[in-house]
């Protein structure tokens, strides 16, 4: 076999650029102090652009590239689906290059927290008659049928207004596949709703059939007089089509979610019932304000909510706060393992993956003991007055000297 001569300097570069990300790979994360008992964030994020592989980016071939550029650089990683895959903790990454498409690419790692490691070449996705101009945000679902589903968006420019190079159209695509290697693309899913969104598909059957959270929208952007998180069903995944929508959870004026929300990753099943994560968002003198939120639904009746505590379950702190698209948290992917451990992966900003870990116990105390929502000022402070009355008589009778 003929082996290229690289020139020892050059070769010095390359291997300082590997061992730079041997470094980052396999750097040690830790739980950050100060837990609110709720859930243990990590200290480091779990992928970023750097962890895209060096062999991604650059050209290592001194002929072409002499001065061992960057030619297709990374610029985000983030909004990544996961799945607990043959005892390793995987995630399917919106991978987005310096030219703004999105593409899914697997990251792995043996223990959830830390040696986030991609695969060596990212997702071919087969595409349907009608091309993705991007493609991401993919929710994946081991269903009761055999098949793990990846649902995502696939964008396009919206063709009735050519003359608006922003004018854009998102609707669901499915894929599915049994080794997350080989991707079979059904058709989109067929909706009667302008636009979808944050389309999830529910791991079991309900009367012999798919049921979808979806996110039926006005626009691209802006959900218009529609929105929350809806729920329908389809016969079958190989000709996805939902005839009507109901909506599980509705935006809700002064809340986390009165501009829009969106189901997060499939939801866990527990014997209390199926626990939710989603995403909501507020509008804000700096912009849009994404953070998670939790709830709780109906065992049977998965569409129907049973519990839903107030407020945001995580919101951008520290340096997620800053990014492409600052003040955002956005998940899609959690795994929950043997333990019974939650690893919650959110993204920031629409920049770069962290890890969350608590247990499916934590989440349901959360989930059924928080108070809900009194969508008043008067209402929050008698809630939390009954919280300072019951601490006010613990505290009275400890012996603190
Ligand atoms: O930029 C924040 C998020 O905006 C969109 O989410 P939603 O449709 O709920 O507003 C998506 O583009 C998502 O990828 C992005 O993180």
């Amino acid at each position: 076999m003929a082996t290229t001569m690289l020139n020892t300097t050059f070769q010095e570069q390359i291997k300082e650029l590997l061992t730079k990300y041997e470094q980052l790979i396999n750097r040690k994360n830790e739980p950050a102090p100060d837990g609110n008992g709720v859930y243990r964030r990590w200290k480091y994020p779990v992928l970023t652009a750097a962890h895209a592989p060096v062999f991604w980016r650059f050209d290592l071939n001194e002929k072409t590239n002499p001065y061992l550029m960057e030619r297709q650089g990374v610029n985000a990683a983030f909004n990544a689906g996961a799945i607990y895959w043959q005892g390793k903790y995987l995630m399917v990454v919106r991978v987005e290059g310096d030219d703004r498409k999105s593409f899914f690419a697997i990251a792995e790692s043996p223990n959830g927290v830390d040696q986030f490691r991609f695969w060596d070449y990212p997702i071919t996705m087969p595409e349907t008659e009608v091309p993705d101009t991007n493609v991401y945000d993919m929710r994946l679902t081991a269903h009761e049928d055999g098949w793990i589903y990846g649902l995502f968006c696939t964008e396009r420019k919206d063709q009735t207004r050519p003359n608006d190079t922003s004018a854009a159209e998102a609707q669901c695509g499915i894929a599915r596949t049994k080794d997350l290697k080989t991707w079979e693309r059904l058709p989109d899913l067929i909706t009667y709703s302008g636009q979808q969104r944050n389309v999830v598909l529910h791991p079991e059957f309900i009367d012999g059939k798919y049921g979808l959270y979806t996110r039926p929208q006005d626009g691209f952007i802006s959900v218009g007089s529609g929105g929350g998180i809806g729920w329908g069903l389809t016969e079958s995944m190989e000709d996805a089509e939902v005839k009507s929508e109901v909506i599980v959870d509705t935006k809700i004026y002064h809340t986390i979610k009165e501009v829009k929300n969106g189901q997060g990753p499939p939801p866990i099943k527990t014997k209390q019932g199926w626990l939710h994560l989603a995403h909501g968002v507020r509008n804000t003198a700096a912009g849009l304000r994404y953070v998670l939120y939790l709830f709780m639904t109906d065992p049977e009746k998965p569409w129907q909510i049973t519990h839903a505590p107030a407020g945001h379950f995580i919101s951008p702190k520290g340096e997620e706060r800053v990014g492409d698209v600052s003040n955002v948290t956005f998940s899609n992917g959690w795994i929950v393992n043997e333990k019974q451990e939650v690893f919650i992966y959110y993204a920031s900003s629409d920049t770069r993956m962290h890890v969350a870990t608590t247990t499916v116990d934590q989440l349901l105390d959360y989930v059924v003991n928080t108070p809900p929502d009194g969508l008043r000022s008067a209402a929050s402070v008698e809630q939390r007055k009954q919280l300072i009355d019951k601490n006010l008589q613990i505290l009275n009778q400890l012996d603190l000297s």
